[in-house]
């Protein structure tokens, strides 16, 4: 008989967020769901060359995307994870940092990709089945996947401790979710970094969901309440709101480039398609919650302040017809990406030959003189 205590319903924590209060409090938003800039972002004004190259890497990663997810029901991907709806938290923030700054994504951050020069092949590869990444990580600063939920905020502390041991002064940043936040490994990577003060940038894309558990049962209170109790300094941002998640985030690295010790940005948004291709979203969330965040979606948002502001049709034109012609590129790359060679399965795995490679060639040398090789 289990003990009666283990049949109640736990009382919720003093802290836990309450639906009201959280409706009372919003994160910083240089332009409302409407498109119209906000106080905070008459105050500011914005750089229209910047809100236009953000812009752009949006509709680029959109349609890399919507692509991606055209190519794997036709079965030239395996798998394929969505990033749509998410494009402000990750081009905002990517934009943010210094090229020398090295960055861990999860497993969704296409459009971080993107903007670091990856080219539609070196993003399928994987996805494809036929690398285990497709990029070269050094070339890029950008890390490979991670697909164990948080680990790479633990690859991005010590690769940060690391840096700081060589002396250079750049910032690690690392991606992960809402759902990874739940993690040990992720709190331990707080503790880690503000314990030791180390160069790391935090950016939680808050989506809402970890597959099907929304965030009301991951978090006992908000996530950047709670960096802040590990002691990180943290942001909290309208992650559809490009401009806003641009400046959070030049305002965190900046701060732990300074030496102020690690931040977290927790940016608010939302995955409008399924966690993968392989995800029935209509199983677990309604078409009500869905249609208001499509109301806020990151494009259509940042195209509205952008024409308030001058920008003629004719430049929303051309970079639509960019737009088609990445999503055709993204297919033609896709369909050209040959089989992989196995041989390389062995090809990355030791930096310098392991013992037991020479021990091998050596064998099959004996066998080959003694004529005892098949
Ligand atoms: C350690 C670990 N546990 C569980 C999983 C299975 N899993 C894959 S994705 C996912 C949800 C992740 O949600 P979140 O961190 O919010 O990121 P999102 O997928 O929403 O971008 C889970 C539970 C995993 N990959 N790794």
């Amino acid at each position: 008989m289990s003990h009666p205590a283990l049949n109640q319903t736990p009382a919720p924590p003093a802290t836990r967020t309450d639906p009201s209060a959280l409706a009372a409090r919003v994160p910083l938003q240089l332009v409302g769901p409407d498109g119209r800039l906000t106080e905070a972002g008459h105050l500011r004004g914005v750089d229209v060359d910047l809100a236009r190259r953000l812009y752009r890497d949006m509709v680029l990663a959109r349609a890399l995307d919507r692509e991606a997810v055209a190519l794997q029901r036709q079965g030239e991907l395996s798998l394929w994870l969505q990033c749509e709806g998410q494009e402000a938290a990750q081009v905002g923030s990517v934009h943010a940092l210094a090229d020398r700054d090295h960055i861990f994504p999860s497993y969704r951050e296409h459009a971080v990709g993107l903007v670091r020069g990856l080219t539609p092949a070196e993003l399928l590869a994987q996805w494809r089945g036929i690398a285990h990444a497709g990029w070269d990580p050094a070339e890029h600063h950008l890390h490979f996947n991670s697909l164990v939920l948080g680990t790479q905020t633990l690859h991005a502390v010590g690769y940060a401790l690391g840096c700081r041991l060589d002396g250079d002064d750049s910032v690690t940043v690392v991606y992960f979710g809402d759902g990874a936040a739940s993690q040990g490994d992720v709190n331990e990577a707080f503790n880690w970094a503000a314990t030791m003060a180390l160069p790391v940038l935090f950016v939680c894309q808050n989506n809402q969901w970890a597959i099907s558990t929304p965030t009301s049962k991951q978090f006992g209170t908000s996530l950047h309440d709670r960096a802040a109790g590990f002691g990180l300094r943290s942001w909290w941002v309208d992650g559809n709101d490009a401009l806003a998640v641009h400046a959070v985030t030049t305002e965190a690295v900046e701060s732990v480039r300074r030496g102020q010790g690690p931040a977290l940005v927790e940016a608010e948004t939302y995955r409008i398609g399924g966690h993968s291709t392989s995800d029935d979203p209509k199983r677990y969330r309604t078409d009500e919650e869905l249609d208001a965040w499509r109301r806020r979606d990151p494009l259509a948002r940042l195209r509205t302040a952008l024409t308030d502001l001058g920008v003629e049709a004719a430049w929303f034109d051309t970079v639509d017809a960019d737009g088609r012609e990445l999503a055709a590129r993204t297919r033609a790359e896709c369909q050209a990406l040959a089989g992989p060679d196995l041989r390389d399965l062995f090809a990355e795995v030791y930096a310098d030959p392991h013992p037991v490679e020479r021990e091998r060639a050596s064998y099959e040398a004996h066998l080959e003189l003694t004529g005892r090789g098949r």
